[in-house]
Parts: structure tokens; sequence; C-alpha cells
């Protein structure tokens, strides 16, 4: 017997008993106990700081996103594409995992999907059918969406509606090659996945990532990646730089950009990203294999019998954001990508610069308010370059980025000095036709009356009164 038959036969009891044992937990708060918990690690903050920063407030402590994610019934599947998956973790419920209708353990595929047996999902690093986790990686992923909730066991998960659909990709080391990556976005959307995590990356995107991610984002999913760990610009990152990516960035507990965390014009979003408490894959630790400096072995281990682990990084910042998108959708299912991808745009905590920036990209997410946002009300203003250039024989700069909303009424470019500014100036007129990554105007020569930094923002508004900014600084010398 195969370790995935046995793993069958086990989900089949425990969904069984999850049906008895599920409670109305949400009317008075999780009772898990880290969820409660504050000091695990000797530090100042609580355990599970990351989850309540979002939202997921105590109740009695103000609004809480608990309070919306009641109504969210719909069971949504969610790809985790990484190192597989802890699939027996005591504080994951084993509905939780995916189970494919069509495929019965019989040494046939069943479905003809091209792979026997894949009962849960797939291992693409050693083409078989237990996408079992010896990292601990994507188990770590994972429990940030779908750890049980209300169990009095460990940690609080997001969303209970949450299929997580393991798809191993990456070996011990957390490498893999960019065609398993590839195979397995495609088997999240033949198999009815809504959403794809992927926390994983490398420096230069390579064409079948792009192509990947763009598939899938066609077919109408919502794929959040890691923006990536290197403090570098994701323009040279991939999936995190991929057309269709809907791309994470990492805040710590200041709210603040980590150091590590890259940036750049992809960035749609960000997340807390610096000691995220989730599930530990038994037998694992994986910070100790990535060599962190002065790391000791179990040093990142939390909790009884060392089944939670706390981690930092871009990768368990993006499962917040899909472990969000997927409640939205267990909410209201007949919501399409796009419309989730501007919902958690549209209600984040504006942070770093006013408007869209390159380091938080809209800002930090927020649970409680994204849950409760309007799918069709969008306006995005950003501004990704501003460059002297020659026109007519003189020099005049020209300022490129995006305007554009699903009401524009119109949206303006102005000027001021200095980084911080109170007072700026119109340039030009109104316009009223959107602009998509394109030429939003230009700055005659004359209005730069110094040297020194100057600020230009583009401000959208819609026909609702609403209004959005995006800035970029241009430095006169
Ligand atoms: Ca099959
Ligand atoms: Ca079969
Ligand atoms: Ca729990």
């Amino acid at each position: 017997m195969s370790p995935l038959t046995r793993a069958v036969a086990l989900l089949a009891v425990a969904m069984a008993a999850a049906a008895v044992g599920r409670a109305g937990a949400q009317a008075t708060g999780p009772d898990d106990p880290l969820y409660h918990a504050r000091g695990a690690w000797g530090q100042a903050h609580d355990d599970q700081w990351a989850l309540k920063r979002i939202g997921f407030t105590r109740p009695g402590q103000g609004p809480s996103a608990w309070d919306l994610a009641a109504g969210a019934t719909h069971p949504v599947i969610v790809a985790v594409i990484d190192t597989g998956l802890d699939y027996f973790h005591p504080d994951l419920r084993r509905e939780s995992v995916w189970r494919n209708p069509s495929e019965t353990p019989n040494g046939r595929d069943d479905d003809g999907n091209g792979y026997v047996d894949d009962l849960i999902g797939w291992n693409f690093v050693d083409g078989d059918n237990n996408p079992w986790d010896i990292a601990g990686h994507g188990t770590h992923v994972a429990g940030v969406i779908a750890a049980a909730t209300g169990n009095r066991e460990g940690i609080a998960g997001i969303n209970p509606q949450a299929r997580i659909m393991p798809l191993k990709v990456m070996n011990f080391v957390g490498r893999g090659r960019a065609s398993g990556i590839a195979e397995a976005v495609f088997y999240a959307v033949r198999h009815g996945a809504r959403i794809i995590n992927l926390s994983l990356g490398g420096r230069q995107l390579s064409r079948t990532e792009q192509q990947a991610v763009e598939y899938a984002h066609r077919k109408g999913l919502l794929v959040v990646v890691a923006a990536g760990n290197l403090g570098a610009d994701t323009v040279d990152y991939g999936p995190a730089g991929a057309r269709g990516a809907f791309t994470v960035a990492a805040t710590g507990l200041d709210d603040r950009p980590a150091g590590f965390s890259n940036f750049g014009q992809a960035v749609k979003l960000a997340a807390p990203g610096v000691d995220v408490l989730s599930l530990r894959a038994r037998r694992t630790d994986f910070v100790l294999v990535t060599g962190v400096a002065g790391y000791r072995a179990g040093d990142s281990f939390v909790g009884p019998q060392a089944r939670y682990y706390r981690a930092s990084g871009t990768s368990f910042a993006a499962p917040l954001v899909a472990g969000v998108a997927s409640l939205i959708l267990s909410r209201s299912p007949g919501l399409t990508g796009t419309q989730v991808e501007r919902m958690l745009m549209m209600s984040a905590d504006d942070v770093e610069v006013p408007g869209w920036d390159q380091l938080t990209g809209a800002g930090r997410l927020n649970a409680l308010r994204a849950l409760a946002a309007a799918p069709d009300r969008y306006l995005l203003a950003k501004v990704r370059a501003i460059r002297p250039t020659r026109e007519g024989g003189r020099t005049v700069i020209q300022v490129h980025g995006t305007a554009e909303g699903n009401d524009l009424a119109s949206y303006t470019l102005e000027l001021a000095k200095g980084t911080a500014p109170e007072r700026w100036t119109p340039i030009g007129a109104e316009q009223a036709a959107p602009v998509a990554d394109g030429l939003l105007g230009i700055i005659p020569l004359r209005e730069i009356t110094s040297r020194g930094t100057w600020t230009v923002r583009v401000v959208v508004r819609d026909r609702l009164g609403n209004q959005r900014e995006g800035r970029g600084t241009l430095n006169v010398e």
C-alpha cells in the first residue's frame, strides 16, 4: 500500500468526524490557543500578529474579519505550488485538502489527465502521486491559508472552505524547474483551482513561467506570487515579474516594507511577511536549510511537539493574500479573478507614499475591508517613469504610467517641489481618456524652476467622486 492510498483512507474517516464536530466557533472567536498567545519565542508581539494585522482581530475589539468570514460557505480550490504538504498535520482538517473527484487509487489514470492516481495533487519533482512535504515550506504556506480554525489546537487559519491542492515542484532545498512549475499551473487550471499561490522564484523570468502565469490569468484564476526576498526589483525576477501575476511584497510589524522584500512595478499589494506563524511539516526545519546566519536547528519551532513554525519572507505574505482572496470567493463565488484583485487593491491600507507605490503596491492587505469592498469600484493611478526627452527641438519631461477605472471621469497631472509637498501645481488640462501603462502627459521644462527633487502625481477621479493618486519623483541636478 503506497503512503497515499493510506492517506486517502484516512481522509474519508476524518471528513466524517469533521462534519459532526464543526461548531459555530466564529460567534465567540477562534479558540485556537496560539491565536490568543503572545511571546512564544520571547517576542513582544502576538504570535499570530500577522493575521490580526490584516483584520482578523479578536471579537470584542472592534469590527473583525471573522464576522464577515462567517458567510463564506462555498469551497474554493487553492493550488499551492510549492514543496508539497504535510497532509497529516493535526491542525489541518482533512476536508481542507483537495480531493480529485474523478480519480481512484487503482494504478490507473481514471480521469485521463496523464497522471496516475492523482488523488490530492501531484509531485512534479519525483513524478509520482505523493506531494508529501519533506522541506516544510509548502506546509507553512498552506497553513496560513487553511489551518483549522476553532479546533482548540494550534493556530487559526484564514479560510475553512479553502481546498488546498498541493502541487509539489520544489525539492528539499527549495529548488524546482520552470517546466515543473508550468505543468503544475496547467494542472491547477484544469482541475478547477480559482487561486494559485506561488511562493517561489528566482533571478530572471523564464518564458515558460511567463506563459504559464499568463495562461492561468487569462483563464480567470488569481495568480498570487511572492515578490521575492532579494531586496531587488522584480523586473528581473520570476515569476513575480510576470504579466498576469498578482505580486505581493512583505511588510513588517511597523507596516513598513521589509528590507528583504523585492519591489517594482509588478507589486500589486503588500502583506505582513515577518515572523509569520504557521504549520510545521513533521521533521522539517526549512530556515536551517536556507542557511540563515546564526540560525540554530529548531530556533523556529513553536508550540507543543514543535508542530508550528515561524518564518519571514514574501513567501508567507503571499498566502495571506491568497487566503483572503479565497475567503472572498467562498462568500461570493460568482466574482471573477479580476474583480477579486481589484477588491483587494481598493481596500488595502495605504502605507508608504500616498497611493500606489512600488514598495507596497496599493498598500497593506486589509481583509475586513476587502470582504466588504464593492466588486466594481476600481480606480488605479500609477506613475511608472518620468523622463526628459527632446520634442520639436526642445526638452520636455514625459510622464508615463496608468490612469484607469471602471467609471473614470478624468485624470490630471500635478507637480510640486520636494518629496512630501502640500501644494501642487496642475500641469495641462484634465484628461478624460484612460491610459494603461502609457504616456500620461508632458511637463514643459519651464515648470521646473530649481534644482533638487520634484514630485509628480497623477490624480484619477471617477463619476462617484472617488479619487486616487499615484506619485513619482524627478531629481534635477
Ligand atoms: Ca489522473
Ligand atoms: Ca486511478
Ligand atoms: Ca487550529
